[in-house]
C-alpha cells in the first residue's frame, strides 16, 4: 500500500477512495485477464517529479530546455526495451495502446489502404478496425475470424483472405483469443502478399518475454505493446520496429499523433523492462501459464465449456450459454463475491455486447500474487459453483472462501 502524506490532508475524498480501491485490490480475486498488479518501485517511479517536465520530441532533440535527466530516463527506457524484445528500434512514448496502434498504421499507410486484422468478436481491438474507432473510419480493415467449430484460427484461410484482398498490412495479435498467436506464419503470409507485418503483443509480452510465447520481434516489421497486462508494467505502451521504419515511427508518434510525453510514466517503463530482465520475472511468467492451464483444466473437469477448449496462454473465455446466464449476469454475480472478470463476446456470439455469452479471465494478477496451481484449483471450483447457482447463499459462501484463501 501506497504511503501518502500530503493527499490525505488536502483532498482526504479523494484519498479515501483510493484507499477504497486499494482495499478492493487487496481484497478481491483480480482476474481480468488485461490487469495486472504493478510493483512498488513501478508505482513509485510513476508518481514523481518528472510529471512536471514538458519534452517534445526526442533524446537530444527537444523542444525544451532543461531536459538533460529526462533524455537520460528516455533513453534508458528506450535501451532497456530494445535489449528486453530484441528490438532494432523502439519508441517509449505511445500514451496507451490505441494510440500506438494508430501511429503504427500512419507511419506505414495512407487513410484508405487496406489493413487486414482479426474481427473483434473474434478477439480482436476496437483499434484492428471497428466502425466507432477512429482506426475503422480512416483506413480499410479486412477482417479474418477463427472457425465456428475449432474457435481457432485457420491459417490457411487467413492466407486465402490475403491472396484475395491484397492489404498492405496484415495485424496480428488480439485481446481475446486464449490460444498462441502463430506470428511466424502471419508474418510468412504478409511477406508472401508484399504486406507489412505488424504485431499487437500487447496481451502476451510478458509471455514472450519469459518464452512462453513465440515473439514477433525478429519476424515483424512493427510490433507494439501495451505495457501493463501481463508485461506489469505502468498503464502505457510502446512500439518495436526494424530500423528501417525507425524515423516513420517516430514522426508518427511525435508530431503525428501526440505532444508531450509522460515521462513520470516513461520512467515507470524503464523500472519494468528492468524488472523483466530478472530470472524471477521468467519464472513469474512461466507461472502464469501453468496458472492458466490448472484453472481452465478446472473449469471444464466442473463441466463450463471454454471457449476453443481451453487455453494455452494466460487468459480464457468462459461460454455460459448452458449455464442459462448471460457472461454479464456471470461477471456481475462473481464481482459480488469480489472475483473480477469482464464480460465477453464469443466468436459467433448470439447475443449483444454490452450483454454477450462469456466472460474472459486470466491469470496474470492472481499469479503476481504469488498463487501456483492449488490456489487455481480452489478458485476454479468457486467459479464454476457460483456460476451453475448464482445465488445469495453461493455468494456468501465464496466470500468466506475468498477471505481465507487470502488470509
Ligand atoms: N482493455 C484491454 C483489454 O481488456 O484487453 C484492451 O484494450
Amino acid at each position: 500500500m501506497h504511503m501518502r502524506r500530503h493527499l490525505p490532508q488536502f483532498d482526504p475524498e479523494l484519498e479515501g477512495y483510493i484507499q477504497q480501491e486499494e482495499k478492493r485490490q487487496r481484497e478481491g480475486l483480480l482476474m481480468i485477464a488485461s490487469e495486472n498488479l504493478a510493483s512498488p518501485a513501478v508505482l513509485e517511479a510513476a508518481g514523481t517529479v518528472l510529471t512536471n517536465k514538458y519534452a517534445e520530441g526526442y533524446p537530444g532533440k527537444r523542444y525544451y530546455t532543461g531536459s538533460a535527466y529526462i533524455d537520460k530516463i528516455e533513453q534508458l527506457a528506450i535501451d532497456r526495451a530494445k535489449q528486453l524484445f530484441g528490438a532494432e528500434h523502439a519508441n517509449v512514448q505511445p500514451h496507451a495502446g490505441s494510440q500506438a496502434n494508430l501511429a503504427c498504421y500512419f507511419a506505414l499507410l495512407e487513410p484508405g489502404d487496406t489493413i487486414m486484422a482479426m474481427n473483434l468478436a473474434h478477439g480482436g481491438h476496437l483499434t484492428h478496425g471497428h466502425p466507432v474507432s477512429l482506426s475503422g473510419k480512416l483506413f480499410k480493415f479486412v477482417h479474418y475470424g477463427v472457425e465456428k467449430d475449432t474457435e481457432v484460427l485457420d491459417m490457411d484461410k487467413v492466407e486465402k483472405l490475403a491472396m484475395e484482398t491484397k492489404p498492405k498490412l496484415i495485424l496480428s495479435g488480439f485481446t481475446a483469443y486464449p490460444r498462441a498467436v502463430p506470428f511466424s506464419r502471419f508474418a510468412a503470409i504478409a511477406k508472401k502478399v508484399g504486406a507489412y507485418a505488424m504485431a499487437d503483443m500487447s496481451h502476451i509480452a510478458g509471455l514472450v518475454v519469459g518464452g512462453v510465447h513465440e515473439s514477433p520481434v525478429p519476424t515483424h516489421d512493427v510490433v507494439m505493446t501495451t505495457t501493463t497486462k501481463t508485461l506489469r508494467g505502468p498503464r502505457s505502451a510502446i512500439i518495436l520496429s526494424k530500423a528501417e521504419h525507425a524515423a516513420k515511427i517516430d514522426k508518427a508518434v511525435f508530431p503525428g499523433m501526440q505532444g508531450g510525453p509522460l515521462e513520470h510514466i516513461i520512467a515507470a517503463k524503464a523500472v519494468c523492462f528492468k524488472e523483466a530482465m530478472t530470472d524471477e520475472y521468467k519464472e513469474y511468467q512461466k507461472q502464469i501459464a501453468k496458472n492458466a492451464k490448472t484453472l481452465a483444466e478446472t473449469l471444464m473437469a466442473e463441466g463450463l465449456r471454454l471457449v476453443s477448449g481451453g487455453t494455452n496462454t494466460h487468459l480464457m473465455i468462459i461460454d455460459c450459454t448452458s449455464l442459462g446466464i448471460s457472461g454479464k449476469q456471470g461477471a456481475d454475480a462473481l464481482a459480488e463475491c469480489g472475483i473480477y472478470t469482464n464480460f465477453n463476446m464469443i466468436p459467433f456470439d448470439t447475443r449483444k455486447p454490452a450483454d454477450p455469452s462469456g466472460i474472459r479471465l486470466g491469470t496474470p494478477a492472481l499469479t503476481a500474487r504469488g498463487m501456483k496451481e492449488p490456489e487455481m484449483k480452489t478458485i476454479g471450483k468457486l467459479i464454476a459453483d457460483l456460476l451453475k447457482n448464482p445465488t445469495e447463499e453461493q455468494k456468501e459462501k465464496n466470500r468466506i472462501a475468498i477471505k481465507e484463501l487470502l488470509s
